[in-house]
């Protein structure tokens, strides 16, 4: 690859990425590691300051490969309980996945030690994933560098669960405007399919977020109430981690399977469209401690009596 009238080899990039992943990646990269790359290329730059006598000739202009690659990166890196992965457009993946690592995506390199990658003079929206691998709470951070410019994402405080899928994936320009340009899809459970999108800015922080993963569901058939003329349907809750869930606590009615059936007396509309109740006033200390149970009848308007299912997820946060 060519970047500013200067070619890459394979052995370039594999050189550079190596060299990156050698410096320890830490939780909280001060600015001295961020800026790792760029610091190599001066060194190499000022080599008889530290090797009298000994200049580097630059024939291969490595000098400027470092700083180029230090000016247009992103780094990701996570803070468990989880593994992580980021991917391209085309599928391509680098980070951890089913155990092994992968550097599939030109110019990246994964670090399982410290659970970072980096992925050099990538234009497109990666995709940064999280699979939870214990009840917890982790930590992300992304910072890309385009032409020497950083801009910075961090997740703090964020819920997960064994098999939980978290991918966010971030519009840089819109982030370094000021704009909620980052966008997190969860699939609370791993089954395939997400059932909550946060929109966010450059900072999220223990958000309400679906903790499937943590708790298990359980509901009634739905039964018909000749009183109120409409179906009526008891969901327990049961909290079968031991990660405390704090409040707000709410039950998201995710879907149902008739158009002509919809919750009622619902406490409101989640951010991203869909009914939920809120259980925080029903834990009496607002919080749903491990093995701890939480019951309420849900009711449906259903005029044409018509037989249904719903799905269902829990939201909440990780407690303080
Ligand atoms: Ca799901
Ligand atoms: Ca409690």
């Amino acid at each position: 690859m060519v970047v500013e009238g200067i070619e890459f080899t394979c052995e370039d990039l594999e050189m550079i990425t190596a060299v990156w992943k050698y410096n320890g990646r830490v939780c909280h990269p001060s600015e001295s590691s961020r800026t790792y790359l760029k610091y190599v290329g001066e060194k190499l730059d000022r080599l008889n300051e530290y090797f009298p006598g000994v200049t580097y000739a630059n024939n291969d202009r490595l000098i400027q490969k470092f700083q180029l690659a230090s000016d247009n990166k992103k780094i990701v890196k996570l803070c468990s309980p989880g593994v992580l992965s980021v991917i391209d457009s085309m599928g391509r993946t680098t980070g951890e996945v089913g155990g092994q690592t992968k550097e599939e995506i030109p110019g990246s390199i994964y670090d399982p030690d410290s659970e970072a990658a980096m992925v050099l003079f990538s234009n497109e929206a990666l995709r940064y994933r999280v699979v939870g691998t214990s009840g917890g709470a982790y930590e992300l951070s992304v910072e890309s560098t385009e032409n020497g410019t950083s801009t910075l994402f961090q997740a703090n405080d964020i819920p997960t669960a064994p098999g939980a899928v978290h991918e966010y994936q971030v519009d840089w320009n819109a982030l370094s405007a000021g704009q909620q340009g980052v966008v997190l899809k969860v699939d609370a459970e791993g089954d395939g399919s997400f059932e909550q999108t946060i929109v966010t800015g450059p900072m999220l922080e223990r958000p309400q977020i679906s903790v499937n993963g943590l708790v298990s569901i359980s509901s009634t058939r739905p039964a018909y109430d000749r009183r109120t003329g409409q179906f009526s349907v008891n969901v327990t809750i049961t909290n079968k981690s031991s990660t405390v869930i704090g409040s707000p606590v709410w039950l998201v009615i995710d879907s149902v399977s008739s158009l002509w059936v919809m919750p009622v007396n619902t406490s409101g509309t989640t951010a991203d469209g869909k009914p939920y109740f809120d259980l925080s006033g029903l834990l009496g200390d607002g919080k749903l401690d491990p093995a701890e149970s939480v019951s309420l009848r849900v009711n449906f308007g259903n005029p044409s009596r018509l037989s249904f299912t719903f799905k269902s997820s829990v939201r909440g946060v990780v407690s303080p």
